[in-house]
């Protein structure tokens, strides 16, 4: 990828995660650590990689997003405001009793949502339908969804997985956010995943790999799963859970915590430090 776009990408990433700390910290709740480690992989998809056009968000023939880690929304919302499908001002109406902006992804009310989640496990099966719809309906739209490596104990992705393989899904593409860590602890040690390369191989999907804060490296396999055909693929994109502020780097305490005023001020300063970093290259 040209270093131009490169920047461009880490700038919008950047900003996007400085976004995301401001509404967990306003709202005085959500979940930062699991936002900070898919924001590459969902900056990446929305500026790069698929079809979509934020002032037509409905637009049938729009590639189709799923959050199926449906808490992300920290990650997701502010890579929206960005695009273009609502201003980032309306960032400041999440988890309010008088918003729109719920914790949760939601498509009634928030532009650029294509289905409301939350409910691990229920995402990726969504999407499955959509990638079905869209092959039954004959329309060349590609359907894109990030799950994280702890959803993945949910015995619904697995039949998702199978369906998904028999209707030979090749537009879809699924990116499981590898970070090691769910709400309380270790997957290894909650529930043990791995070989996550071979189990989905043998369940019939096309398996790529990926550094998932490297635009590059992502950027590749998006390109690759392109041209798979007759089978879905799965990105395992490895990932650090907290991404970009030191304190809440592989701590699984950051789950679904919001930083105090202090950790605030720190993780808001960390973040500004790289922006500005990036701006000055
Ligand atoms: C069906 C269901 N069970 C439990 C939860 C509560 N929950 C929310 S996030 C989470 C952990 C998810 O871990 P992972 O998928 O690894 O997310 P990430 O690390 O990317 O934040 C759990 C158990 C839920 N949202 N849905
Ligand atoms: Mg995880």
């Amino acid at each position: 990828m040209e270093q131009n776009k490169i920047r461009e990408l880490s700038i919008i990433a950047a900003k996007s995660r400085i976004l995301g700390l401001d509404m967990v910290h306003r709202a005085a709740s959500g979940h930062i650590g699991g936002s900070l480690s898919c924001m590459d992989i969902i900056t990446m998809l929305y500026n790069g990689v698929m079809r979509i056009d934020p002032s037509n968000p409905q637009d049938p023939d729009r590639d189709r997003f799923v959050l199926s880690k449906g808490h992300c929304t920290p990650a997701l919302y502010p890579v929206l405001a960005q695009r273009g499908f609502f201003p980032v001002e309306a960032l400041e109406m999440f988890r309010r009793v008088d918003g729109h902006l719920s914790g949760h992804a939601e498509m009634k009310h928030v532009p650029g949502v294509d289905m409301s989640t939350g409910s691990l496990g229920q995402g990726i099966s969504a999407a499955v339908g959509m990638a079905m719809a869209g092959k039954l309906n004959k329309k060349n739209y590609r359907v894109y969804t990030v799950l994280g490596d702890g959803e993945i104990a949910e015995g619904q992705v697995w039949e998702a997985f199978m369906a998904a393989a028999k209707y030979e899904l090749d537009n879809l593409c699924a990116v499981i956010d590898v970070n090691g860590l769910q709400i309380d602890g270790k997957t290894a040690d909650v529930m043990p995943t791995e070989p996550l390369d071979e189990k989905l191989e043998a369940f019939g999907w096309k398996v790529l790999k990926a550094d998932g804060h490297d635009f590059g490296s992502l950027q590749e396999a998006f390109a690759e799963a392109k041209t798979v055909k007759a089978q879905p693929t799965v990105i395992l994109a490895k990932t650090v859970k907290g991404k970009g502020v030191s304190y809440m780097e592989n701590v699984a305490g950051w789950h679904g915590k919001a930083p105090n005023d202090a950790q605030y001020e720190q993780g808001k300063q960390e973040l500004e430090a790289q922006l500005k970093e990036l701006e000055a290259h």
